[in-house]
């Protein structure tokens, strides 16, 4: 009887095999067992005592998928053959949707299914159960044993009713799935109503196609591997002894009781089965979730779903479909195709179907026979590229939908589920997180280095117009101090003018009132003595050459300033150069009785200078010493040349036997207006421009002053300069 059970969701359909004792019941149900998809199918439990093999019943739940909400449960059982065990036959068989009578084909056990058979009569009736409507197959067993009866008088002995009989071998399997499905779909039939399908021809088709698909790929398959572990042995000795009182109504209670403990045993079973597996999953998404947050690259994001969707739906075929700038589908990662399905197959309608479900944004699924599914059009792409369902989730980014993901099946895999659909969608959702994330990291990485470039190049540029102003800052440091150096001089120039100014004027005085006064009394001078007249002419020479000396004063002061700027160097002949510098200084030397000797190098004829300032400079020299030499004595002037590794040289020196310059003197005497002692307390003539004219033109020549002043022995300075 059609069971609904509101509390799981599930409504059982219950198979009863019933035969003689030994006829092969048991095997029939171990085949089935292993033959059919363990992620359909529950253990086969064995309710029994220790020591027979069948005492009560054996007990497996087929899974056939949801009908109208609920799940589907096919129940198996076997009842004990055994005549004393009428009690537990009876209460099995309670509730029966349909019967599958395994007969013996020996013909040793002819009575024994003659009388097997009539005690079902008898106890469907018990159970209120109408013989002729009640769902039946046959199988006559063991048809490898000898001698057997012929399947003939087998029908004529059992089948009355001319329902499906099937000879069988259950030890091999033979036989066996062949009534197994006759007596499904006979039931399933049967009950079509009571399951609320029966008034629907389109829903019964579907019921039976999935009773195939769970059942096809494995009838009259032998399977390989033991499931031996998976059959549950339930041993229950107190029930067993309660049977052997043969009380009718405590042996069906026990049965009853057990049969409702089997059954919680299936569910959970059931249950164990699907939280391991809800355990996998869960695990398998955090792994999942854990991996692609850290994953910094968009196609690794895609990938790591691809692969996770593969392996945790068992997946035949998967796709990561994105949307580029260009607004057209593509597919950036697959797995088990070349491409997605949904592109490749029926022209654009597949295209249109993928962009169709990214802007509804939520998860769908289709399948090839599935009773919601409203769009042929998947149907179709689906048959053309040979899978059987498939399932479409967003990957969606907060407001933006950044691509889809697309999963198929095939072959011998179930028709993927709303458990699969759902768990795609999760995958999904946060791989659409992730991958948006990747793509923004990708966009500032892009962006971090345009604007390292941009730094790159401004700070090469700003570097470079650093660079150049600090040059041109170094060039105008190096400009103010040759400014500051010629304000220096000019201000030292402006001082020595005005001290010149000064220090004339104030020499002027005394020769031009001399001369005044001695033109005077000449004048007035009759009655003079020509011995009176000669004293004052003496008078007249003496101070005129006291203002020729003032105005070689004012000559010198020219040629210091002169000596500021670069010389214009010309090549003059020796001869005509000392003519120059010796000629004003004759009379001095001559009036001082002072002795000049001149020697000039052997093949020194020519020399380069700057004629006016070069003899100014040398005739300076020369003029000192001869002011300071004693009456008598010599002043020796030499002009030769001289290599240097720049080039040839000349050289005048001259020397003098005078009183020598103190030491301590020495820094300071061609300092403008610098006066010796010597000159101070000798009243010599001169402004103290001498030395230092010598060793401004040097200078202005490229050349050196040397003086050397050894105590007591005179004083020698030497004028040096390029060629
Ligand atoms: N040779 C042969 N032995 C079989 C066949 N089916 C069952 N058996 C054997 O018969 C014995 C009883 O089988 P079992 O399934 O326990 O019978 P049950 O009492 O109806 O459940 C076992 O030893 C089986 O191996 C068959 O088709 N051929
Ligand atoms: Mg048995």
């Amino acid at each position: 009887m059609v069971q609904f059970d509101n509390q799981y969701r599930q409504v059982k359909v219950k198979i009863v095999y019933y035969g003689p004792a030994m006829g092969g019941k048991t095997t029939c149900l171990q085949y089935i067992h292993k033959a059919t998809d363990p992620q359909h199918r529950s253990r086969l439990y064995s309710l029994n005592t220790a020591s027979d093999r069948t005492l009560f019943f054996d007990l497996m739940s087929l899974d056939l998928g949801r009908i109208r909400g609920f799940r589907l449960a096919l129940q198996l059982y076997t009842v004990p053959g055994q005549v004393q065990y009428n009690a537990t036959r009876r209460a099995v068989l309670s509730g029966a949707d349909g019967v599958v009578f395994v007969a013996d084909s020996q013909e040793v056990q002819r009575e024994p299914n003659r009388e097997s058979l009539a005690n079902l009569w008898e106890n469907l009736a018990a159970n209120g159960l109408d013989r002729g409507q009640m769902p039946l197959v046959f199988q006559y067993n063991k048809r490898d044993l000898s001698p057997l009866l012929s399947i003939e008088q087998m029908d004529a002995d059992l089948n009355d009713r001319k329902v499906q009989a099937f000879p069988s071998i259950a030890t091999e399997g033979k036989g066996v799935m062949e009534a197994f499905r006759a007596i499904t779909e006979a039931t399933l039939l049967a009950v079509a109503d009571k399951l609320g399908v029966g008034s629907n021809p389109q829903a019964l088709k579907q019921l039976r196609h999935r009773v195939q698909t769970v059942l096809a790929p494995f009838a009259g398959e032998s399977s390989e591997g033991s499931p031996e572990e998976e059959l549950a042995v339930l041993t229950s000795e107190a029930t067993a002894g309660t049977s052997h009182l043969g009380k009718d109504a405590l042996v069906q209670e026990a049965v009853r009781a057990n049969v409702a403990m089997t059954d919680l045993n299936v569910r959970l079973d059931e249950m164990g089965r699907q939280l391991e597996r809800k355990a996998e999953i869960l695990s398998g998404i955090a792994r999942f979730g854990q991996a692609v947050t850290l994953e910094r690259e968009p196609e690794g994001v895609l990938q790591r779903l691809i692969d996770a969707v593969v392996e945790l739906l068992d997946l035949s075929a998967a796709a990561a479909l994105v949307v580029p700038g260009s607004g057209q589908l593509r597919a950036a990662v697959t797995h088990g195709v070349d491409t997605d399905p949904l592109l490749t197959t029926a022209d654009e309608v597949g295209e249109a179907l993928a962009l169709g479900i990214l802007e509804e944004r939520r998860p769908q699924r289709f399948g090839v026979e599935m009773e919601e599914s409203e769009n042929p059009l998947v149907s179709e792409v689906l048959k053309a590229s040979g899978f059987t369902s498939c399932l479409a989730a967003p990957l969606i980014a907060g407001d933006r939908v950044a691509g889809l993901l697309t999963g198929y099946v095939a072959g011998k895999r179930r028709p993927l589920d709303e458990n699969d659909l759902q768990l795609a969608a999760v995958l999904a959702a946060s791989a659409g997180v992730a991958y948006s994330n990747a793509m923004a990291w990708r966009r500032l990485e892009d962006l971090n280095r345009g604007l390292e470039s941009q730094v790159t190049a401004r700070t090469r540029e700003l570097q470079k117009a650093l660079d150049e102003m600090e040059a041109m800052a170094a060039d105008l440091e190096k400009k103010n101090a040759l400014l500051d150096n010629a304000y220096r001089e000019l201000a030292k120039i402006d001082h020595v003018k005005n001290e010149l100014v000064t220090r004339i004027s104030s020499e002027l005085k005394e020769p031009v009132s001399s001369l005044m006064m001695a033109a005077r009394v000449l004048l007035e001078g009759e009655g003079h003595d020509s011995q009176a007249t000669e004293r004052l002419i003496q008078v007249v020479f003496k101070e005129a050459e006291k203002l020729g000396e003032i105005i070689e004063n004012l000559f010198q002061t020219s040629i210091l300033a002169a000596s500021q700027r670069a010389p214009e160097l010309r090549s003059i002949a020796v001869q005509e150069f000392v003519r120059e510098v010796l000629g004003p200084l004759r009379e001095l030397a001559d009036a001082r009785k002072v002795r000049l000797h001149i020697k000039v190098a052997t093949g020194l004829d020519e020399l380069s200078c700057e004629p006016d300032t070069a003899a100014a400079a040398l005739r300076a020299v020369i003029r000192n010493a001869i002011q300071f030499s004693p009456p008598g004595s010599d002043v020796d002037v030499e002009l030769r040349r001289f290599r240097t590794e720049a080039g040839p040289w000349v050289a005048v020196r001259v020397r003098d036997r005078g009183p020598g310059i103190p030491v301590d003197e020495l820094p300071h005497v061609t300092e403008a207006l610098w006066r010796g002692t010597a000159a101070v307390a000798g009243q010599q003539p001169g402004i103290g421009l001498g030395l230092t004219i010598a060793d401004r033109v040097m200078a202005s020549h490229g050349g050196r002053l040397a003086i050397e002043s050894p105590p007591g022995q005179g004083t020698t300075v030497t004028m040096a300069w390029p060629q």
